[in-house]
């Protein structure tokens, strides 16, 4: 068993995390860095108030009390989750287009978020690269970022996420990335934080041969004999997070009443091309 040697987000200014990293999108995909964490891009103050809102026009629930929801440890979803739609693009691309719609009005009077998660992405971007919502060919929009609200319970066990690698769905545009990125930014934090409710990223790209452990259940103990290093993200509301979504991260379930709340989108990201797609 090898000691596992640090691994550390890097933080601090746009300008100091350029500095450190010229390539930050590079270094996040070759496992030098884990995460890129943005403190405090968006108003904490206009989270409180977004959330609000979010509960006043019902978009966000507590799921608990129906029987459908028990069986599952979902978080509520307000914009398309492309996994749970890809099997019927009519029904991802018409919720994907109805979230935009509502996005255009949703944070009048707040600042943007979304913006924000998209003017962030880019700064960290190669200058020769575009930032956009991802789109088919026919001109038809992906979800621009997605809500999740995660109740007690509620989290994602050790998992990969990537379009061409695990769901394989090739007739999709979002599959043509050499690397998938998730961008995860905080705006409300479950009550009782530390191990649960906060998202550990694993130095640990998946291979089949790392999915039979997480197959069998027995990922954290591979990592414990492998010595390979992890680090917990912890985040404050307004602080925003970039990870290498092909490496093995988990958000241990939610305890207690106060759910966790994020905006997400992954991003998909080619050297040789000048576009970087984010979807929901
Ligand atoms: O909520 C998070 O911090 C990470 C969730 C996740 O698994 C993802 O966005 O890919
Ligand atoms: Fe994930």
């Amino acid at each position: 068993m090898t000691a596992p040697h640090a691994w550390t987000p890097a933080e601090g200014s746009l300008r100091e995390i350029l500095q450190k990293y010229p390539e930050p999108l590079n270094a996040l995909a070759s496992g030098e860095v884990p995460a890129i964490v943005l403190r405090r891009a968006f108003n904490p103050d206009h989270c409180v108030g977004l959330i609000e809102r979010l509960y006043e026009r019902g978009l966000v629930y507590d799921p608990r009390p129906t029987e459908d929801n028990e069986k599952s440890n979902r978080p509520v979803y307000v914009g398309p989750a492309f996994v749970r739609y890809s099997a019927d693009p009519d029904k991802l691309f018409t919720y994907a287009a109805d979230t935009h719609e509502l996005f255009k009005s949703l944070f009048n009077g707040y600042d943007n978020p979304v913006k924000i998660f998209y003017e962030m992405l880019s700064c960290l971007a190669a200058p020769d690269k575009r930032v956009m919502t991802a789109r088919e060919p026919d001109g038809r929009l992906y979800g621009p970022a997605v809500f999740r609200a995660y109740y007690a319970d509620r989290g994602h066990g050790p998992h990969f996420d990537s379009v061409p690698k695990r769901q394989k769905l090739f007739n999709y545009q979002v599959s043509r990335f050499e690397h998938q990125f998730a961008g995860v930014m905080c705006f409300q934090n479950s009550e009782n934080k530390g191990e649960n409710g906060e998202p550990f990223l694993y130095n640990c790209p998946w291979t089949p041969a790392v999915q039979e452990y997480i197959t069998a259940g027995t990922f954290n103990q591979y990592v414990a004999e492998q010595g390979i290093p992890r680090t917990q993200i912890q985040l404050e509301p307004g602080d925003l997070y970039f990870f290498f979504s092909e490496n093995i991260h988990e958000v241990p379930p939610v305890v207690g009443e106060k759910p966790r709340i994020v905006l997400a989108a992954f991003f998909g990201m080619s050297p040789d091309d000048d576009e970087i797609f984010v979807w929901s």
